[in-house]
């Protein structure tokens, strides 16, 4: 049993958890566009990585008989001035995720909730390492810098990035 309090901030970071899997989602069709298939196999990995954190909590809230309710999800951007700008606003997102965490692990402590506080270390795990990655990236992009073959070597290496990512977690490479 989580109080409505807990439910409805849990519903909101369904939407912030979908609202990231289609963002991502969008970047990697920009990316395929673009012809940056390694970029876009990392940008589809990640969306469905975000999907899974989003089922994570709606299967949660109704397993402590609370109300999982679907999020209305908004339009992300269908266009980005440039891979170094799309992979800082994947970092940027991340941390506004690892903030709205955050704001969630308080109000466990606050409501006393231990069950909702031991769920979420999942997700202080995960955010911890998913902002690592995406600081890793933007600093292999700002290394290779803005030479005349940056992006086929910026695709190069997030494609190896995203084959070290899929190997470490036991599975293919999409
Ligand atoms: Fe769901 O971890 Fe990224 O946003």
């Amino acid at each position: 049993m989580i109080s409505k309090k807990m439910e409805s901030a849990l519903n909101e970071q369904i939407g912030l958890e979908g609202y990231a899997s289609f963002l991502y989602l969008s970047m990697a069709s920009w990316c395929e566009r673009e012809g940056l298939e390694g970029c876009a196999r990392f940008l589809y990995r990640q969306s469905d990585e975000e999907r899974m954190h989003m089922l994570r909590i709606f299967r949660y809230i109704n397993e402590v008989d609370g109300h999982a309710v679907s999020p209305s999800i908004a339009q992300p951007a269908l266009e980005f001035d440039s891979v170094q700008a799309l992979f800082k606003q994947v970092y940027e997102h991340e941390q506004k995720v690892t903030r709205a965490i955050n704001t969630l692990v308080a109000l466990s402590y606050e409501e006393k909730d231990h069950t909702t506080l031991s769920f979420l270390q999942w997700y202080v795990n995960e955010q911890r390492e998913e902002e690592a990655l995406m600081r890793g990236i933007l600093d292999r992009i700002r290394l290779i810098g803005d030479g005349p073959r940056s992006l086929y070597y910026i695709d190069k290496e997030v494609d190896q990035i995203n084959q070290q990512t899929t190997a470490g977690e036991g599975g293919e490479t999409a």
